[in-house]
């Protein structure tokens, strides 16, 4: 009885579970996404693949799992990560930049997963500065970029996106249900997760060789298109440190500038934004 059970619960699993063998074979020819290593369960992703950067693991390798059981967002805090859902996934680069300008990494891959997002809700997927993607104003993926780097340069990045697909709102915990959306809340049908994954590692791909190849400015446009606060009044929060002004875009380095109320403008270099108005 119990082995039936097993054996019920594993069909389960492997129906629901990513077929990532057709994944990694499509992107045999790519740079990103080869290795691409997949777990069922892992503590982050981030984590994981920090833990192969610093082995001298190549750039362009990625980790992919169905559940995080420590999955991180930024400052500590929680990435809601539940099973066969969602995506979670670390791409390790190895960029050319000074540590002046590895925050362009976060912007440019909100470049990428906009571009994707977008193709499923056209026209509605928006840039919160600088890691979420929101649709309708609701949180739909988060990006978490962690660094090392001297003084000089930039060792390596882990590129840490999380993105929900299928996964409804009435699953989601309470603090985050008011706040957060997913694709088959938003679309109303459930996502391929490969498709999904597959577009995303080849944009992501696209547009840091762009960066690479021309610079920020060369996508600076493209995110400044997503973002959706120019103009408006924004709170941004960083500690105990806070800031009220207009929101203006960004700069070349990929800092938010806010036009405070005393006129002057602020470079925000990391924080929080809250909208204060629609
Ligand atoms: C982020 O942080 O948005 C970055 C999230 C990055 C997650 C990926 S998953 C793969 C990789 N491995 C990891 O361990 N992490 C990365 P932040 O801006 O600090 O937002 C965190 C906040 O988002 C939380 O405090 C919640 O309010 C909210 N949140 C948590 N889980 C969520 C979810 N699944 N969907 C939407 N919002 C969520």
């Amino acid at each position: 009885m119990s082995d039936l059970k097993t054996e019920s619960l594993e069909k389960i699993v492997r129906a629901s579970a990513l077929d990532i063998a057709q994944v990694q074979e499509t992107l045999s020819a790519n740079i990103f996404g080869n290795p691409l290593h997949y777990f069922h369960e892992i503590n982050s992703t981030n984590t994981h693949l920090r833990e192969l950067a610093e082995s001298g693991a190549p750039q362009g390798i990625v980790v992919v799992a169905e559940t995080q059981t420590q999955g991180r967002g930024r400052l500590g805090r929680r990435w809601e990560s539940p099973g066969f859902a969602n995506l979670y996934l670390s791409i390790l680069l190895r960029p050319k930049l000074s540590p002046a300008h590895a925050a362009q990494i976060t912007l440019v891959a909100a470049v990428a997963l906009a571009d994707v997002v977008d193709t499923y809700v056209p026209g509605r997927a928006a840039i919160k500065w600088p890691n979420d993607i929101l649709v309708g104003g609701k949180k739909l993926a988060g990006i978490l970029t962690e660094a090392s780097c001297d003084a000089e340069r930039v060792h390596y990045v882990i590129l840490g996106i999380g993105v929900n697909l299928n996964y409804p709102v009435a699953a989601m915990p309470d603090e985050i249900r008011g706040r957060a959306t997913s694709l088959i809340e938003v679309t109303g049908a459930a996502v391929s997760r490969e498709s999904f994954l597959l577009r995303l590692i080849q944009g992501v791909e696209r547009c840091y060789g762009e960066l690479e190849q021309a610079g920020f400015d060369a996508l600076a446009p493209r995110w400044e298109s997503y973002f959706a606060w120019r103009g408006k009044r924004v709170r941004v929060e960083l500690l105990d440190q806070v800031t009220t002004g207009t929101a203006q875009g960004i700069d070349r380095d990929g800092a938010l500038i806010v036009m405070d109320d005393g006129g002057v403008a602020q470079r925000i270099v990391a924080g929080d934004v809250i909208p204060l108005e629609n």
